[in-house]
């Protein structure tokens, strides 16, 4: 059995708590430590003079490598080219992308020094697992310098359709980076489509019978791996987290009123703004809620060095300010607004309390929130889970209340609607929605990915 080796932009070490536990590094320590294996990229630090080899660490099976960056490079590479301009421009957002050549030079030498910083650590029948959209180009860097292991690349944001990918300068390059891997892994049948139609249009390549894909002078596969939770895990965690003193204060806090739950990171592509609309559009179409529920959103900050999040954060704080300004009471408010991160359990407790899980993004390439809202139920008294079309986990959480997150009435609508769903409606929906995120779940998740690259038959075009 090869090793495994995941390289991931931020690597947490065993001596640091993962803050805001992204499902991804929970997943990752738990299966490598499970199967062993090797977690390599950043610290995480900056360092204007970052040591020519990888700081190295073990627990148990599992071994990490990481090493530094320079504040140049971290500028360029994460704040202007992966999160300025691949992030807006993946979710749909080509309004917010800013491009700049020199921010592309640098991702790509960013790509390129991960790969020199790699290769030492590499043994020959390594199977190599890459994540996400700071590392389009990392599977390319490597094959130049010689690699031939198996590469695999799993991207967790959306991939959008060919005509909004066409805007990006220097797309080709990125492309071809990236089918230098041999398997190339997408949320969605959607976003797999994307890729279809981007190698098609854009690159002249063709899709074989067997859905190898044949482009940039390879022959390579592709899949949909929609990413789960650890389920069992989070319902275990969400059911002990009511004894906890985070949970019996918003207990307390809220009598006999419903709590609406909504969890993000700070992000202009979770929907946070037209979120707060709907629910005032809820007050005001349905005056007959108010004071009966309180919209705790929980949003943890992000991305704080890059303007467009600071702006969104100014507009979420007037947003907020302004519902609550109009509907408030002495004894009541609509919307709690919390701008910190919270422990895994207390948040897991909290959606085990709301009677509504609010998940409504703009766009999502899968959205573990929906599901962790899920997996947090009481299966004697479930919540309802309200889920954009445009989460990537709307493919798979057909059974919650559906909507359109542009179009605020229907949110509103849906808000109500879940605020008065009978008991036997709230069951139905969600045993189903239970029952796919437990058979989905994050190990699934990383044994069908991990077989198919193991078994893929990658090779260069005759
Ligand atoms: C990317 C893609 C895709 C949130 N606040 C706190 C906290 N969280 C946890 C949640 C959840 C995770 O962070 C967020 O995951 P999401 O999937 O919702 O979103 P992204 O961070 O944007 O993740 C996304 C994902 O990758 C995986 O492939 O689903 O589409 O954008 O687990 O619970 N955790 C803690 N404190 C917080 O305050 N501990």
């Amino acid at each position: 059995m090869s090793r495994l080796v995941v390289v991931s932009n931020r690597v947490i070490l065993p001596s640091e708590r993962i803050q805001r536990a992204g499902g991804l590094a929970v997943a990752i320590r738990e299966a490598l430590g499970r199967s062993g294996g090797l977690w390599f990229g950043w610290s995480g630090e900056l360092s204007e003079t970052p040591e020519p080899t990888c700081q190295t660490d073990t627990k148990g099976k599992m071994e990490f490598a990481v090493f530094d960056l320079t504040p140049a490079e971290f500028d360029g590479y994460y704040n202007q080219f992966a999160n300025s301009t691949l992030w807006p421009l993946f979710h749909y957002r080509i309004g917010l992308v800013k491009f700049s050549r020199s921010a592309l030079q640098t991702y790509l030498a960013v790509n390129a020094r991960f790969a020199e910083m790699l290769i030492p650590h590499l043994k020959p029948d390594d199977t190599i697992w890459i994540h996400d959209y700071q590392l389009l180009t990392l599977a390319g860097e490597l094959r130049k310098r010689g690699v031939t292991n198996k590469i695999g690349f799993f991207l967790h944001i959306p991939l959008p359709g060919v005509d909004t990918l066409a805007v990006l300068p220097g797309l080709g390059t990125l492309m071809r980076g990236l089918a230098a891997a041999d398997l190339v892994g997408f949320q969605t049948e959607r976003d797999l489509q994307s890729f279809k139609d981007y190698v098609r249009q854009e690159v002249g390549g063709t899709i074989g019978a067997n859905g190898t894909i044949n482009c940039f002078d390879r022959t390579i596969e592709a899949g949909a791996f929609p990413i789960g939770i650890d389920t069992r895990v989070f319902a275990g965690l969400a059911e002990k987290a009511l004894s906890k003193p985070e949970c019996q204060q918003i207990k307390e806090g809220l009598g006999s009123r419903k709590l609406l739950i909504a969890i993000d990171r700070l992000d202009y592509s979770k929907g946070i703004p037209s979120r707060f609309e709907a629910c005032e559009e809820l007050l005001r179409a349905h005056p007959e809620h108010r004071g009966q529920f309180e919209l705790v959103q929980i949003a943890s900050p992000s991305r704080t060095d890059v303007a467009s999040y600071r702006d969104l954060r100014r507009e979420i704080d007037r947003l907020s300010g302004r519902i609550n300004g109009a509907f408030s009471e002495v004894h009541w408010a609509p919307i709690r607004y919390i701008n910190r991160t919270y422990p895994r359990q207390s948040l897991a407790g909290f959606c085990r309390m709301a009677a509504v899980g609010v998940v409504t993004p703009l766009r999502d390439g899968m959205n573990m929130v929906a599901k962790e809202y899920v997996a947090a139920q009481d299966p004697n008294d479930p919540g309802v889970l309200i889920l954009s079309r445009f989460a990537g986990a709307a493919a798979e959480l057909g059974s919650a209340l559906i909507v359109n997150p542009f179009d605020v009435d229907q949110c509103a609508d849906a808000m109500h609607r879940a605020l008065v769903m009978p008991l036997e409606e709230r069951q139905a929906r969600w045993r189903t929605a239970m029952d796919t995120i437990t058979r989905n779940d994050v190990k699934a998740w990383w044994t069908s990915f991990t077989t198919r690259l193991m078994a893929s038959q990658a090779r260069a075009a005759a």
